[in-house]
């Protein structure tokens, strides 16, 4: 249990929901796909008097005065990732992904330019041009699509390259499942003259930890959040090739943000710091190995995982045709015994977003508690037996206090 010794004198409100939050986390298996724990060090660094600072500008180009230890801790942050990712330029500044993203569109696009991205039901994000966001509305988005078998058809992609002309082709996904061919993007990319960009948000982690091939070198600007698989605090950074920095330090500030969070920063620094260790390869590793751990033993039980499987921290299962039960329905049946987990879309899904045919269910967050294939392995009986109990409640109790007896094991804070 972490202390909030002050907290609890000053607000016991809000000090109650912290703890409970805190033994939700504690007492439950956690397979968000974006969700991870922080490391106390983290935790800490965020609850700093950096968060008293205002920074506007860059290190040693700020608009206000007493900046010696906020540019000591951006530079930390920013070597840090640079040598962590091979980077040319870094931007730590971001505050999210969403707000990365927008500004590396900013940063080189002008309204009504075409970009391609990848459809939102077949594993893209939000900000790569669903017609809600701020970006869907500045510029012209197109969608490709991966294969019945789950990969990327690359002749397609060039040759809607070819009819669309963007001036960004975009790569990177919130629950697609597969390695990406960084090489022929970025070579359709330089053909039709466009630029090319990778959202690596949910497998930053991964190529970090060399778990996974670097998009670094081959894309003029790389995005990505710094939770997830990275472990670090909420937020959000952009690499880029030196020939852009100007641009993409304007695009984020002043074009889109103010002063930046600089405890949040600080965190990010100490974050990049731990990923920077030889451990957090074995972390790394340890992710890919319990991921296809999950894929095999779901399978196993007749789960219909998408994209021909995982390659990644992740897997998409079509829940409606493996266990005639919607996502919304998975989703609640899984909270009921304590795994946490998303409903998701599938390829085209025939039914809406508030209640698609597919659950997205991710591994880093346990693989961080120190679970391995024996646990992922229980873990696994525990989601089929949920998933086909009908909501039954004696059925579900019983699972539930599987789970918690296998949480109390692997503690995260205590
Ligand atoms: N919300 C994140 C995810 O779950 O993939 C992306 O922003």
């Amino acid at each position: 249990m972490l202390k909030h010794d002050i907290l609890k004198k000053s607000d016991k409100e809000v000090q109650a929901a912290v703890l409970g939050e805190e033994k939700r986390q504690e007492e439950g298996v956690e397979m968000i796909a974006s969700e991870n724990y922080v490391s106390q060090a983290v935790l800490e660094a965020l609850g700093t008097v950096l968060t008293n600072k205002y920074s506007e500008g860059y290190p040693g180009r700020r608009y206000y005065g007493g900046q010696v230890f906020t540019d000591a801790v951006e530079m930390l942050a920013i070597n840090r990732a640079k040598k962590l990712f091979g980077a040319e330029h870094v931007n730590v500044q971001p505050h999210a992904g969403a707000p990365a993203n927008l500004a590396a569109y900013a940063a080189i696009l002008n309204p009504g330019d075409t970009v391609l991205g990848m459809d939102l039901s077949h594993g893209g994000h939000l900000t790569h041009g669903h017609p809600l966001t701020l970006p869907a509305k500045i510029y012209r988005f197109v969608g490709y699509k991966t294969e019945a078998d789950g990969t990327i058809d690359y002749k397609k992609l060039e040759a809607l390259a070819k009819k669309e002309k963007p001036k960004l082709v975009l790569a990177g996904f919130s629950s697609y499942t597969r390695q990406l061919d960084y090489a022929k993007i970025a070579a359709i990319a330089k053909k039709v003259g466009a630029y090319a960009m990778m959202d690596m948000a949910h497998i930053a982690g991964l190529v970090a930890g060399k778990a996974l091939p670097n998009p670094v070198p081959y894309f003029d600007i790389v995005t990505t959040t710094t939770h997830k698989t990275l472990r670090g605090p909420r937020g959000g950074m952009i690499l880029c090739r030196e020939a852009l920095a100007k641009a993409i330090d304007r695009a984020v500030f002043p074009g889109l943000q103010g002063g930046p969070l600089m405890n949040t920063i600080a965190a990010k620094a100490v974050a990049f710091g731990e990923a920077l260790r030889p451990e957090f390869k074995q972390y790394a590793k340890q992710i890919l190995k319990n991921a296809k751990t999950l894929e095999k033993e779901m399978r196993k039980r007749g789960a219909h995982v998408m994209f021909g499987g995982t390659e990644n921290h992740m897997i998409v299962v079509d829940v409606v045709k493996s266990y005639g039960i919607a996502g919304k329905e998975a989703e609640q049946y899984l909270d009921a015994v304590g795994i946490t987990i998303n409903k998701n879309v599938i390829p085209d899904d025939p039914r809406g977003p508030m209640d698609p045919s597919g659950v997205r269910i991710g591994v880093p967050a346990l693989t961080t508690r120190g679970m391995k294939a024996p646990e992922v392995k229980v873990i696994a009986g525990c989601i089929d037996e949920a998933l086909r109990s009908a909501g039954n409640r004696k059925v579900l109790k019983d699972i539930e206090k599987s789970v918690r007896k296998l949480c109390k094991q692997f503690p995260v804070y205590r």
